[in-house]
């Protein structure tokens, strides 16, 4: 669905989204004078449209080291998805890329698109690393080590046990939680988060792109790892690649939400994370991809579209999601809201649905006893009645839009029709006021 087709589906996303393109086209303008930097600025933004944004919101010092540790992590995937480079050239470079980051020098071509141009003019990203505090570049450079080392690792080894799966995920994207709780201590404003909240919070995240990823990720040429764990699949198919098959969708959806109960055990420690920051920004910056991650899964559970196509938060949704999340209480609120939706999908006939259940309650139970669950807008709507309502609105709007044309033609219409005509069209702008009016009232 274009993006009219989705506003006038959806028509109170219209102003979040009308606010998130202003704050794109601001950002544009804030990129920096400085080669190195406008490089940095303008690569991060084309890598992440949405979430770039929200790292550009973070205080200046604490901003420029996220920047870079995002375009490093980055890079540094682009050189293990890179199905074209031999395990024997890629494995050192993984292992080293931490050292690299310090030589301006280095660089090594690989990926498409917006990484190929990361990957080639990479010095940009060391010089402004260069730049950074101590502090901000030993955080950097100890995370990419580690995770370099443990995505070679799993060059060579297939996910098998749901404890391999936990390992993975903590490689490329727990570590990443840690890099940034050591990257917010360092700019002075948070306290240590603990290990183990920070790394719930990368695998929260991780584990929903896995699954939202899966039919992308098995149809690529050439093809790529999976990181479903065969733990959880073989339960229900022989070969991963059945779950994509019509004949075997019952066993794919029960697949897939086993995986999804597999993913909210990491909720409510996000929740905890969350709940001890202290700064609205790096709290934004925090939660804002935790609301998505928990409206993907409770968008994928029980769906059998993620075997078939795309299955994403729609843009409106995201763009609502950047303007509303301020507070700990709207946090609880979409946690609260994505679990209820999940709840309502759950078949008593799945077999882990007791399970699920289990951990919907749970989340729903930390929402409800933080005492912040207060009045607001709910983040799940009934489709219909707001289509209808969008109708309504759009079948007035044209009723206006005729009358007014009418009005301005009058001499060749019949003169009754003219009379009425006179009556109320002689203020085209009154017309389409109380067409609107008239819309709103239907609503
Ligand atoms: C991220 C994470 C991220 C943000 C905030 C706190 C985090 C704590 C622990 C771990 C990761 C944390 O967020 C981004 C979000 C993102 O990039 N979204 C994309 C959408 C997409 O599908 O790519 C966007 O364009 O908006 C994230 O997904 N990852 C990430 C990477 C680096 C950093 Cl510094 C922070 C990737 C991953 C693999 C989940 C860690």
């Amino acid at each position: 669905m274009g993006t009219l087709g989705a506003v006038l589906k959806h028509p109170d996303d219209f102003y979040p989204l009308l606010k998130l393109k202003m704050a794109a086209r601001h950002a544009e303008k804030q990129i920096p004078p400085e080669p190195h930097w406008a490089f940095c600025y303008t690569m991060l933004h084309k890598v992440s449209r949405s979430f770039g944004l929200v790292i550009q919101q973070l205080g200046t010092e604490l901003r420029n080291a996220v920047c870079i540790f995002y375009l490093v992590l980055r890079a540094l995937d682009t050189v293990e998805d890179d199905t074209s480079i031999p395990t024997d050239v890629k494995v050192p470079i993984l292992k080293a890329f931490h050292r690299h980051v310090y030589d301006r020098d280095w660089h090594f071509s690989c990926g498409t698109k917006e990484y190929k141009v990361l990957m080639d003019q990479f010095h940009h990203v060391s010089t402004a690393f260069l730049e950074l505090g101590k502090g901000y570049q030993e955080a950097i450079d100890d995370i990419t080590q580690r995770m370099g080392a443990g995505m070679a690792k799993f060059i060579c080894k297939e996910v098998e046990t749901i404890d391999d799966y936990d390992e993975y995920c903590h490689y490329v994207a727990g570590l990443v939680g840690l890099g940034l709780s050591k990257l917010f201590h360092a700019s002075g404003k948070e306290d240590l988060a603990s290990d183990s909240l920070s790394n719930a919070m990368g695998l929260f995240l991780q584990k929903t792109n896995i699954i939202r990823d899966y039919l992308e990720d098995i149809n690529e040429i050439p093809k790529s790892r999976m990181f479903w764990p065969r733990e959880i699949w073989s339960k229900y198919v022989d070969k991963l690649e059945d779950l994509k098959y019509e004949e075997n969708s019952v066993k794919a959806v029960q697949c897939l939400n086993d995986m999804v109960t597999n993913a909210l055990i990491h909720a409510e420690d996000c929740l905890t994370y969350m709940s001890n920051l202290r700064d609205i920004y790096n709290f934004r910056f925090c939660a804002i991809p935790q609301i998505m991650a928990i409206g993907t899964l409770a968008l994928c559970y029980n769906n059998i579209e993620v075997f078939r196509g795309v299955v994403k938060m729609r843009r409106g949704l995201t763009a609502k999601v950047i303007d509303r999340t301020k507070t700990m209480a709207d946090v609880y609120g979409a946690f609260y809201d994505f679990s209820c939706m999940l709840k309502s999908k759950i078949d008593d006939v799945d077999p882990n649905a007791n399970k699920t259940l289990k951990k919907v309650e749970a989340i729903q139970k930390a929402c409800r006893d933080s005492g912040l669950l207060n009045k607001r807008k709910s983040y799940v709507i009934k489709s219909e009645p707001r289509y209808n309502s969008a109708m309504i609105v759009v079948f007035f709007i044209i009723l206006a839009v005729i009358f007014s044309y009418l009005s301005a033609n009058r001499p060749r219409l019949p003169p009754s029709l003219n009379l009425f005509l006179n009556a109320w069209m002689n203020q085209p702008l009154k017309c389409i006021a109380w067409c609107m009016s008239l819309s709103f009232l239907c609503l």
